[in-house]
């Protein structure tokens, strides 16, 4: 009996004890669980992240690979060869990452790469909406326009101050002048201007078309908007590619075809004031020239940085010891011993000497040529563009830079004594009407996204790159 109880008695209390211990590798099966189960998901946030980012850089590689421009200055237009521009917007790690009020996660997320491509394996998709029976067609071209920016898309531009509102974002639109059909175009409109904006607009984001639009008085005293399907040929011509030609110019009168130089160099910029809480300086109408169309590849993002190898570009010692701080270091410009130079060559900023006086430093590290038009509009205050350029404008018979004479690069008449150029035979290269904004062509390009995943923190980033050394 008492064997009895005492058995009951010790199995009760294994019973008690048994059941504690139950509960305490329950809370901690729990707890361990739960710890798994949120690093899993943390995990998980972080392989999608990086798939994420090693998708969009191996499609901008691909794009980069397939540039159908020789990135060197003076392409012939009539070659079909298309473009290459690059705009390096006002904000970078130099300048710092803006005002108290903004984030301090943004560093150079206002460049933009555009440029035409050709993918003959895996052709470019689009999306053409057909006008006479307004259905929507998807169609493939082995070349396009590919054009790649971060933008904060969704609210009013000035007031983002969150990485999860910065999207990355790419079109690609299909050069395909097929199109135009047997009238010359894709479709027209007649109405009046701010009318025929909206017409080209909506346009522009319900297709991947790569488009021009010519815009001539009607005769009802309205104007008639023809919108064009690019050529290759075309798109040497800066006004005819993407967010490049306004119907207005900046005075309001209206560009129509035969006044389009008005607007030259045909910039994506607008002269409104840059945005008070965040340093973006975009034009608004460029930007919307995203939304609403399936061109998003990615959120969180906190760099979009475009830089160009720049062989003479310089490297010196740190004024602390031997460390080499290049253009793109943050004390390259408070704590370098300038009398050491260790090497030439780097991955620059286009015009990244010009916030500190110390201009000519090296091939792109000034302002663009004043003859590009891209170095004295007001409102492209350290805003640099990188341009293949073109003969284009030295024959197109409009005379860009306003001083009377027409294509007087090419007119086979000399300058007159004194000027430059002179002894030089005629239509000398000082006699050119334009000029390309950089005058040596660069060596490669680099473009880096970086990501910031703000439920996680974790930051991720990845470089796309392209050497243009002829082969
Ligand atoms: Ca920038
Ligand atoms: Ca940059
Ligand atoms: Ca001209
Ligand atoms: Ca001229």
């Amino acid at each position: 009996m008492a064997r009895f109880r005492s058995r009951r008695g010790m199995t009760f209390v294994e019973l008690l004890v048994a059941m504690a211990l139950s509960m305490i590798l329950i809370y901690g099966m729990v707890a361990a669980f739960g710890r798994v189960g949120r690093e899993a998901s943390d995990g998980r946030a972080r392989i999608e992240m990086a798939n994420q980012l090693r998708n969009v850089i191996n499609r901008l590689n691909q794009d980069l690979e397939g540039a159908t421009a020789p990135v060197r200055n003076w392409n012939s237009p009539t070659s079909g060869a298309g473009y290459f521009e690059a705009i390096e917007g006002p904000r970078n790690m130099r300048t710092g990452l803006g005002a108290a009020t903004q984030v301090q996660l943004f560093d150079d997320i206002d460049d933009v790469l555009m440029f035409t491509s050709r993918n003959d394996a895996n052709p470019f998709r689009g999306r053409i909406v057909d006008y006479a029976t307004g259905n929507v067609n998807y169609v493939t071209s082995p070349t396009a326009e590919v054009i790649w920016a971060a933008t904060p898309i969704t609210a009013p531009l000035g007031t983002d101050s969150d990485p999860r509102d910065f999207y990355i974002y790419r079109r690609a639109m299909l050069v395909l002048p097929s199109l135009n059909g047997a009238n010359g175009f894709v479709h027209q409109a007649v109405g009046t201007l701010p009318q025929l904006m909206n017409v080209f607009n909506q346009f522009i984001t319900g297709n991947d078309l790569s488009v021009r639009m010519s815009l001539q008085p009607d005769a009802s005293g309205n104007y008639r908007l023809r919108i064009i399907a690019n050529r290759m040929e075309d798109l040497a011509a800066r006004e005819n590619r993407f967010g490049h030609r306004l119907t207005v110019d900046p005075n309001g009168n209206a560009l129509v075809d035969n006044s389009i130089r008005e607007a030259f160099p045909h910039s994506i910029y607008v002269v409104s004031g840059v945005a008070p809480n965040f340093t973006y300086s975009y034009n608004p109408a460029f930007l919307r020239l995203f939304a609403n169309t399936d061109a998003v590849l990615m959120s969180h993002v906190v760099a979009f940085d475009i830089k160009f190898y720049d062989p003479s570009s310089p490297g010196f010692a740190s004024a602390a010891g031997s460390e080499m701080l290049t253009p793109a270091d943050p004390g390259f410009y408070t704590s370098v011993d300038r009398t050491t130079l260790l090497g030439r060559g780097n991955f620059v900023d286009l015009g990244y000497a010009v916030t500190h006086g110390t201009v000519d430093v090296s091939h792109f590290s000034s302002y663009p040529h004043p003859k590009s038009g891209l170095r004295t509009l007001a409102a492209q205050v350290n805003v640099f563009t990188y341009d293949s350029w073109s003969n284009f404008y030295e024959t197109n018979g409009q005379d860009e830079d306003r001083d009377g004479v027409t294509d007087e690069g090419a007119d086979g008449i000399d300058v007159p004594t004194g000027t430059p150029g002179v002894g030089n035979g005629i239509d000398s290269f000082d006699e050119h009407e334009t000029a390309p904004p950089y005058g040596s062509p660069p060596r490669g390009i680099k473009v880096t996204v970086r990501l910031y995943e703000s439920d996680t923190r974790q930051i991720r980033q990845m470089s796309a790159m392209s050497d243009f050394i002829p082969e």
